[in-house]
């Protein structure tokens, strides 16, 4: 057992835990919607707030789903867990989308709920209000435990110091995830005198998985030994370093790359990169290799591969265990981060290549054929979005490439446009700077997800792209008042498409013949009349504007970006897309 070492002089149990979040040394925010469990929280923090600019500062979210994915925008830009407080029973519920999204995304983060009182008079905290009855459940944590990787309910003041680094280590060991503490309102309002607190540097969380030198030789061999070769990878650009030893392996033999777009894994301008269509090019492969990929390809039969093809799968559990059911087959699933798993086997291709053993002329040939592929693409692409441009309602390939050509060096994208495939149309060569909703797909992140990113890259200018679907689920008046109030600037651009577009090609694409195909009638799918979402930021102090017009959607997007780069205003706009049901 491992000793505090600090001691910290606090009066109450929740100053202790207070102190002890402060010397994890990461929480900068405690994104918090409180109730009547916080009162000693509240209390402590009135007390013993500093102007210390790394003390950490509340943020009030009046929605614990937008809180949760403010600390979800916030990892994703600086790999730091923060903290999110909510109110016992409810806020734990209206959490747990949030969660469920973070626990896809190995998103570490602390949800902290206060636990309803247990004692009726016999504890100072205890029982005081009606709701103390009926907000009490028999285990509190059973509402999340799927989703976190680990939940604990203070039990006493003695032993916070080990509960909170163990809560830390936990979240951040591989595969990182959400943990969950709930605090006793009696715990928190307990008379104290101190808390020993571990030092930052006895927080180390265990060591990342690098995998086996067997399988390292084995996955070299076949790479070099290739033919037709493909790299499919979705969500190695989570770690930014990570992008860089995927470029060098790819560069290293000649391997084009496709990725599904839910981080910038690899430069979207580089000429082995060949986009998001996995299926199109995996079929005619002799060697697939998944890197960090839950889904290799849809739909999941091994027969419209290559007879003989050589499987891959490269991710730190690559039998998907927390996925109840995944029957992709891999002839070599290999354990390990990517992370560090690219650097050792690169490592191991060099030395052949050095060595003579990797014949140099089919690399040659195979890098002119794939850059050929590549340009050939982006002609493809370029030629669809020209055939488009000019449609009246706007097509929302055209807004993505108008938005594409608005971003800077600095942009950063929380993408949740849904079906308008966003990600597929813009330039992505930077690691980092487009973020796409979360693999578990819970609807309602992006707002919170882009207050949390510029919060954590302050100097970045950063755009949440929303179906009008996902916007109304990201309970936007909470988002927009956390914006102004706390003057966190961005841009928010609304694909309004009057419908929940995906439920829409569901249906179609299960019964193309129906009766809702053939009679346009998607009932459940209809988002008309349209709210004017530009009066929901308005009331928040946004400047907004809708656009219906293709030719002004790139004055619009500037002016908007000056509003939130000079101004430091956030902004809204409410761009009138194609509706698939009209
Ligand atoms: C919380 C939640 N509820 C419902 C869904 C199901 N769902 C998936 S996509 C979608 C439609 C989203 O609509 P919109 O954002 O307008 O994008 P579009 O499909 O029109 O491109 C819905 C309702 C979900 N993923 N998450």
């Amino acid at each position: 057992m491992t000793t505090p070492n600090t001691t910290v002089a606090v009066s109450t149990g929740a100053e202790a835990f207070l102190a002890q979040m402060r010397a994890l040394g990461s929480v900068r925010f405690m994104f918090a919607n409180t109730g009547t469990d916080h009162g000693p929280l509240i209390e402590a923090m009135a007390k013993t707030a500093t102007e210390d600019p790394r003390d950490i500062r509340p943020i009030v979210v009046p929605h614990e789903q937008a809180a949760v994915s403010m600390a979800h925008g916030y990892y994703n830009v600086t790999q730091q867990p923060q903290m999110v407080l909510v109110h016992t029973l409810p806020g734990t519920a209206n959490a747990l989308g949030g969660i469920i999204n973070a626990a896809s995304a190995n998103v570490p983060l602390f949800l902290v709920a206060g636990r309803t009182p247990i004692t009726e008079g016999e504890l100072r905290g205890g029982k005081s209000q009606n709701i103390h009855w009926r907000q009490e459940s028999r285990d509190q944590g059973n509402v999340v435990r799927e989703f976190v990787k680990w939940d604990y309910e203070i039990r006493t003041n003695q032993n916070l110091a080990a509960v909170v680094s163990r809560a830390y280590k936990i979240a951040m060991s591989e595969p990182r995830g959400p943990v969950y503490m709930s605090l006793p309102r009696e715990w928190l309002a307990e008379a104290l005198e101190s808390t020993q607190v571990f030092a930052p540097d006895a927080l180390s969380p265990a060591s990342k998985t690098q995998a086996d030198q067997a399988s390292l030789e084995k996955a070299a061999e076949w790479l070099i030994a290739a033919e037709n070769p493909l790299i499919v990878t979705k969500y190695l650009g989570r770690n930014p370093e990570a992008v860089r030893y995927l470029v060098e392996l790819a560069e290293l033999l000649a391997l084009p790359v496709v990725q599904q777009l839910s981080y910038v894994n690899f430069p979207t301008d580089h000429p082995l990169y060949l986009g998001t269509q996995t299926i199109k090019y995996a079929r005619n492969a002799d060697v697939l290799f998944f890197i960090d990929t839950d889904v290799p390809w849809e739909p999941p039969s091994r027969n419209i591969l290559r007879d003989g093809v050589k499987i891959i799968h490269l991710e730190r559990d690559p039998l998907f265990t927390a996925i109840p059911g995944w029957g992709f087959p891999a002839d070599l699933p290999v354990t390990g981060c990517s992370d560090v798993t690219l650097p050792a086997l690169n490592a191991l291709i060099r030395n052949r290549i050095a060595a003579g053993t990797v014949a140099k002329a089919k690399l040659d040939e195979r890098r002119k054929k794939t850059e050929a592929e590549h340009q050939a693409m982006i002609r493809e692409l370029d030629a669809s979005i020209e055939a488009v441009k000019q449609q009246k309602p706007i097509n929302p390939m055209w807004l993505s490439k108008c938005i594409g050509d608005a971003m800077d060096d600095t942009t950063i994208i929380a993408n949740e446009s849904v079906t308008s495939k966003l990600a597929d149309v813009i330039r992505l060569n930077r690691p980092g700077s487009m973020f796409n909703t979360p693999l578990a797909g819970h609807l309602g992140w992006g707002l919170g997800a882009a207050i949390g990113i510029k919060l954590g890259a302050p100097d970045a200018t950063v755009i949440a792209a929303e179906g009008d679907g996902a916007y109304m689920f990201s309970a936007p008046t909470a988002c927009h008042f956390t914006a102004q109030k706390y003057r966190i600037p961005f841009l928010t651009v609304v694909y309004n498409n009057q419908a929940w577009n995906a439920s829409v090609n569901a249906a179609r694409g299960l019964f193309p013949d129906g009766v809702a195909a053939r009679t346009r009638n998607f009932p459940g799918t209809d988002l008309s009349p349209s709210p004017n979402f530009e009066l929901t930021a308005q009331a928040c102090g946004a400047y907004a504007a809708r656009v219906e017009e293709p030719a002004e959607l790139a004055d619009a997007l500037a002016k908007a970006l000056k509003v939130v780069r000079e101004e430091k205003r956030q902004a809204l706009l409410n761009v009138i897309c194609k509706n698939p049901l009209a």
